[in-house]
């Protein structure tokens, strides 16, 4: 029987930057949805065949609720994850600041293991190039300075580089885990 990998992924970034997007063009017909209000998180689950390991991988997507806080325990939220997409929106140049001094610093608080885990800086709303306020430049200094996969540049509306990214980030932690085994 083929091996089955379960791997639970944070979403991080801040409101309306296009978290809950991504992942619905993500999960399109193939999810299954698990609100928890007390929680503050909506959990989707994806199951992908990986080919270039040729393993099941069950996908266990968080998502911060409505108000993107954490309602209830960071550690919590963070605890068991393999890897993260930090989320921002190109044409809000506070969400990009945010990245690292909001959501990559909890991340490497509260997740047990940040050194063993694979994560993507993701700039999202591609699409809204005229008023579009951060330059690929800007996106790339940053994924280097934390020491991201990759940047990649997303449109969660129009699906662009969206299954691409996912795929990047599942790929790479599916590597570290065979290394480690
Ligand atoms: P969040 O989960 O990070 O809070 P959402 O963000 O996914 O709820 O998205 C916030 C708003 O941005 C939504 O608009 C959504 O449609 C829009 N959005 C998300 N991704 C993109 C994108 O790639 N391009 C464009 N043009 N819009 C995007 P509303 O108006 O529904 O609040
Ligand atoms: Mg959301």
């Amino acid at each position: 029987m083929r091996r089955q990998f379960i791997l639970k992924l944070v979403v991080l970034g801040d409101a309306a930057a296009g978290k809950t997007s991504l992942i619905n063009q993500y999960t399109e017909h193939s999810f299954k949805e698990d609100y928890k209000p007390t929680l503050g998180v909506n959990i989707l689950t994806k199951d992908v065949y990986v080919d270039e390991f040729d393993v099941d991988t069950r996908l266990i997507l968080w998502d911060l609720a409505a108000q993107d806080k954490y309602a209830l325990s960071r550690v919590l939220f963070f605890q068991g994850c393999s890897g993260a997409l930090f989320v921002f929106d190109l044409t809000r140049s506070t969400t990009l600041t945010n990245i690292e001094s909001v959501w990559y610093r909890d991340y490497l608080k509260y997740s047990s293991n940040p050194k063993g885990n694979d994560y993507l800086l993701i700039g999202n709303k591609l699409d809204l190039k005229e008023i579009r306020s951060i330059s690929r430049q800007e996106g790339e200094d940053l994924s280097n300075h934390l020491n991201c996969i990759e940047y990649m540049e997303t449109s969660a509306k129009y699906g662009d580089n969206v299954e691409e990214a996912f795929k990047k980030l599942v790929f790479h932690i599916l590597r570290r885990k065979k290394k480690e085994d």
